[in-house]
């Protein structure tokens, strides 16, 4: 599986650190929504769902969190831990969410608005989905 990393440029000077998201510049789509997750329960697994059209990138700008992505044929886990580190996640991807540390912030940029059609929540309705059944 491809599973395509990005590491963004820090802007750091003596008072600290920044770094700047661009949609279309160095996030490889026009960026229509953001949400984060944080608190989140020990042992707790998030995700556990495919997008049909979907397409986003997971940066864990505090704390750390693995990311399992799983195209139907193979599956990798990603442990992200850096805020200047971001995953895609392409659509038609299950993806899980888990090993979050207690002080874990997760953000998502995402190229579309919510929408729960766009979900596929169920996992044999992915494979077949994708014609994998
Ligand atoms: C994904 C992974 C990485 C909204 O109202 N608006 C939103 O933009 C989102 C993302 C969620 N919600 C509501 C829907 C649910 O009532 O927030 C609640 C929790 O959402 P969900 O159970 O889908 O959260 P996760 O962590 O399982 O999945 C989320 C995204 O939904 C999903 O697109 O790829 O993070």
């Amino acid at each position: 599986m491809d599973i395509k990393t990005y590491r963004f440029e820090i802007h750091g000077d003596d008072r600290g650190q920044l770094i700047a998201l661009e949609g279309c510049r160095n996030i490889p789509f026009e960026i229509k929504r953001v949400y984060y997750m944080y608190d989140t329960v020990a042992g707790v697994v998030r995700g556990k769902h495919a997008h049909k059209s979907l397409e986003q990138i997971l940066i864990c700008i505090h704390g750390s969190c693995s990311i399992l992505l799983d195209d139907g044929t193979e599956k990798q886990v990603i442990t992200l831990n850096r805020p200047d580190q971001g995953l895609y996640v392409s659509n038609v991807m299950w993806r899980e969410m888990f090993d979050f540390s207690e002080d874990a912030v997760l953000m998502v940029l995402a190229s579309e608005h919510y929408d729960e059609k766009d979900y596929i929540r169920d996992y044999d309705a992915f494979l077949k989905y994708i014609g994998k059944e």
